[in-house]
């Protein structure tokens, strides 16, 4: 996979929208009376975070299909087997002690067996996924909501960024990674999921547990998640840009 639609700061202020755009923006009062705009100004990273989120009102929910809507085929894509001597034993006996651990700047760091997150109230969506290579499908995932987990954790508001830190690697040997703003955790529709239309998620599509992040593009998406780091900054954290593909000219705040 080659970065297709890899965007960075720069190219999009030099694009379709000057930065003039985002000073009669920030000037407009309607806009700035309200709170989720203000708190947006300070914390967008981008502009295409900042014109998307403008456009999109922060709570707005994606698409929910029916039933019947179901693709007979959903697309695996990325890695589909992280490979590992460690996952392949996971695999053996059903993930049965797959955790993921849930820590950095939290004031509850946890571990969460899969049991203990299908014990916890699920919620199934049916939902398009938007590749950037280019294909799309439409699924039924069920999963827990990652804001019921972060009630868990409490976040302290230090908290700005949720990395996901997943089990594959590539064959340099960096592992996939990715990481959406504190904000979007406590969206409904941002699940743990744990089932791909009706059935436990297969190796291919991220088994035991994947992100759903369903106003965000394909690779937001991270399989195979182990590890969630709770973070002041991207800084530290890979190549610095929140994510595998990002450091490789992708687009961080990837809204659709
Ligand atoms: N851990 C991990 N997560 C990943 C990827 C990957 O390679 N590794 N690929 C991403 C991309 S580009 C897409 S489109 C989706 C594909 O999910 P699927 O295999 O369930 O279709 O997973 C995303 N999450
Ligand atoms: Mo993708």
């Amino acid at each position: 996979m080659t970065p297709k639609h890899g965007m960075k700061r720069r190219e999009i202020l030099k694009g379709t929208l000057g930065a003039t755009s985002v000073i009669a923006l920030a000037g407009c009062d309607n806009l700035t009376r309200s709170d989720w705009f203000a708190e947006l100004l300070s914390r967008a990273e981008t502009l295409t975070e900042l014109v998307q989120r403008a456009v999109t009102p922060v709570g707005a929910m994606a698409k929910e299909y029916r039933e019947a809507d179901i693709s007979a085929v959903f697309p695996a894509n990325g890695n589909i087997d992280p490979g590992t001597q460690k996952y392949a034993e996971m695999v053996r006996d059903e993930f049965a002690r797959w955790e993921v651990t849930v820590g950095g700047l939290v004031q509850a760091p946890a571990s969460f067996s899969i049991g203990a997150l299908k014990a916890m109230p699920a919620r199934t969506q049916i939902t398009r996924h938007d590749c950037v290579e280019g294909w799309s499908a439409i699924g039924k995932w069920t999963g827990v909501p990652l804001g019921d987990l972060m009630r868990q954790v409490r976040p302290t508001p230090g908290a700005r960024y949720a990395v996901f830190h997943c089990a594959d690697i590539d064959e340099q040997g960096v592992a996939y990674y990715e990481s959406v703003a504190v904000e979007d955790l406590y969206h409904p529709q941002t699940i743990l999921a744990y089932e791909l239309n009706g059935k436990a998620l297969d190796v291919p599509h991220g088994a035991p547990l994947r992100l759903r992040l369903e106003r965000q593009l394909g690779y937001k998406h991270a399989k195979y998640v182990e590890r969630i780091e709770l973070v002041a900054s991207l800084d530290g954290i890979g190549g610095g840009k929140g994510g595998y593909w990002e450091d490789q000219g992708y687009e961080w705040y990837a809204g659709i």
